[in-house]
């Protein structure tokens, strides 16, 4: 394959360590860890893995170094830095004893139990070293959470004499990464399973886990498409561009990406839901930004809207929660099956309440037929397949129409549409991510030979310099609490939505006003690999406001 001039100065980067894993360690165990949630009923489902201490790797004199095989899968949807979670893990247990050996399942957690694998050597991971992507092996969605793919699972491990597992994924798939361990712990199949924080959706964090490997990177690549087509809007002056990025639930991404570059206007789900606005509040706030601006005599702007706001609104939470419901059969906890789109729609419609009905058929056809249809494997609507910007414009055309019959002032209105999501998340990984993502893989190698089952690879303080970060585990059950899916409760993470009392909301807030009139815009430019170290190694400014170190 031919490489450009780029990627062959960056395939020899070498990603920086914290110095704590520099040379041997061994774990340092805090205290019992209880659920964040749920106590009781965590503990009962998990009486192998639970209350396991947090641990944090300090030097040692030596350690561990009997040969071990490893197998590894990536999970879910790709972040930028996953090529580098497998060289710090293939680096991480060849370093440990040069026989060891690193195998990697085919197309996510599918692999394992479909026995589809390959072996991770020195010439494959040489192609890959701080690569975006994450095709060495690639990923898939299947849902790892049945005995019987449990027990496929086992009858490759034990062919393969791997014993220990490292599930690279969201907080689905590390949930599902706890139960298997917990499984194989309960079976006694001497099996190890280690979770690694993935998303570029930055919504698997906690007290532990500082941020998901690929937000970085993610919200680097979006925020120079968005200050790129803030120079455009800025010089034409014509259009209001309506920015839709991804990120299924949370608003990080949508909320990190205004804290760089300064929109007129960014939603933000979770205030949606908190102060419980209507859709026809959001359509409100937009157009108010664009008539105030017009104002001005600023016929522009940009607007920037979290995929997944369209379940923050609560009436169409609770229309969503009720469509998961009847979408689901009881009896297999399974989505139900349709001869058709029609018998779909017409069963949902026969069975949900009255007021749902209502605000279903309040949505335009084609959004209200998207919410009855799509689902992904975990049972979640796919929102990155609703056109939430090409709504929220259209609506605000409406409105501005009907203000101007009014007689008020409201200029000209003319929008452009856009959505970054694919286009950031096979990004080649910044420094940070980089870093980071050899880090937690190396990490997880030490957490194989420390024994470990039921844990997370972590990797604290990343504000400070890499050689000052701290490694260690967290166990997965400390993230537990029970929630309602498809239908039935079940122990999953808990996952990190934006805090509206946290720094990086309060921050966004307490600027927007001004943001929204007056045109701020920063263009952040390109990711910087090579260069001086305040451009190149930055963190996100989320993490920088969290950490107090903005
Ligand atoms: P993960 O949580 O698996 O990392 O994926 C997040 C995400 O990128 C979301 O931002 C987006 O809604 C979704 O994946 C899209 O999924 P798909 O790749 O299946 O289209």
């Amino acid at each position: 394959m031919e490489k450009s001039a780029l990627q062959i100065a960056r395939a020899a980067y070498q990603p920086k360590l914290p110095k704590a894993l520099k040379g041997a360690v061994k774990a340092k165990e805090g205290k019992a860890t209880e659920s964040v949630g749920n106590q009781k009923e965590i503990k009962e489902l998990f009486p192998n893995t639970y209350g396991m201490p947090v641990v944090e790797f300090v030097p040692a004199e030596s350690e561990n170094n009997e040969a071990v095989n490893v197998g590894v899968i990536l999970s879910g949807g790709q972040a930028p830095g996953g090529h580098n979670v497998i060289s710090g893990l293939f680096d991480g247990v060849k370093s440990l004893n040069k026989e060891s050996k690193l195998y990697g399942f085919l197309m996510g957690p599918g692999g394992l139990v479909d026995h589809k694998y390959m072996e991770i050597t020195d010439e494959l991971i040489d192609e890959y070293r701080n690569t975006g992507g994450f095709d060495i092996i690639g990923s898939g969605r299947t849902k790892l959470e049945k005995v019987d793919q449990f027990e496929k699972g086992i009858e490759i491990l034990r062919k393969l004499g791997i014993k220990a597992l490292v599930i690279i994924g969201g907080d689905d798939s590390n949930t599902n990464a706890c139960v298997l361990a917990e499984y194989y712990a309960a079976k006694k199949y001497g099996v190890q399973v280690i979770g690694c924080p993935k998303t570029i959706d930055g919504d698997l964090k906690n007290e532990q886990i500082e941020t998901s490997f690929g937000f970085d990177t993610a919200c680097k690549t979006y925020s120079e498409l968005i200050g790129n087509i803030q120079r455009d809007c800025n010089s034409s002056r014509k259009y209001w561009h309506f920015i839709k990025v991804m990120g299924r639930s949370a608003s990080h991404i949508a909320l990190e990406c205004a804290l760089q570059t300064q929109p007129n206007v960014c939603l933000v789900s979770e205030e949606v839901e908190q102060k419980q606005m209507t859709l026809d509040d959001v359509v409100t706030l937009i157009a108010k930004a664009v008539a105030d601006r017009a104002e001005d005599g600023n016929n522009y702007g940009t607007v920037i809207v979290p995929e997944g706001i369209i379940e923050f609104i609560p009436a169409i939470k609770k229309l969503i929660a009720q469509l998961n419901e009847v979408l689901t059969d009881p009896a297999t906890g399974e989505p139900r099956e349709f001869a058709s789109a029609e018998e779909q729609i017409a069963f949902v419609k026969s069975s949900i309440e009255a007021d749902n009905l209502a605000v279903l058929e309040s949505l335009p056809a084609d959004v209200a037929r998207q919410l009855c249809l799509d689902r992904d494997p975990h049972g979640n609507v796919q929102v990155s397949l609703i056109e939430t910007e090409k709504l929220l414009s259209r609506m605000v055309d409406t409105k501005l129409k009907q203000w101007k019959s009014e007689g008020k002032y409201c200029g000209k209105f003319s929008a452009q549409h856009h959505f970054f999501g694919y286009e950031g998340r096979c990004a080649a990984p910044s420094n940070y991510d980089a870093d980071y993502c050899y880090s937690l893989g190396y990490n997880a190698s030490r957490l194989i030979a420390s024994g470990k089952t039921g844990y997370m690879s972590i990797v604290k303080n990343t504000t400070a310099p890499a050689d000052e970060w701290v490694p260690g585990g967290v166990p997965i059950t400390m993230m537990m609490n029970i929630e309602r899916r498809n239908g039935a409760n079940k122990p999953v993470i808990r996952k990190a939505l934006v805090e509206l009392d946290g720094a990086p909301f309060k921050y966004y807030a307490s600027h927007r006003d001004v943001w929204a009139r007056k045109t701020s815009y920063v263009y952040p430019g390109p990711i910087q690999y090579f260069g001086p170290t305040e451009v190149c190694d930055r963190c996100t400014l989320t993490l920088a406001l969290e950490q107090g170190k903005k």
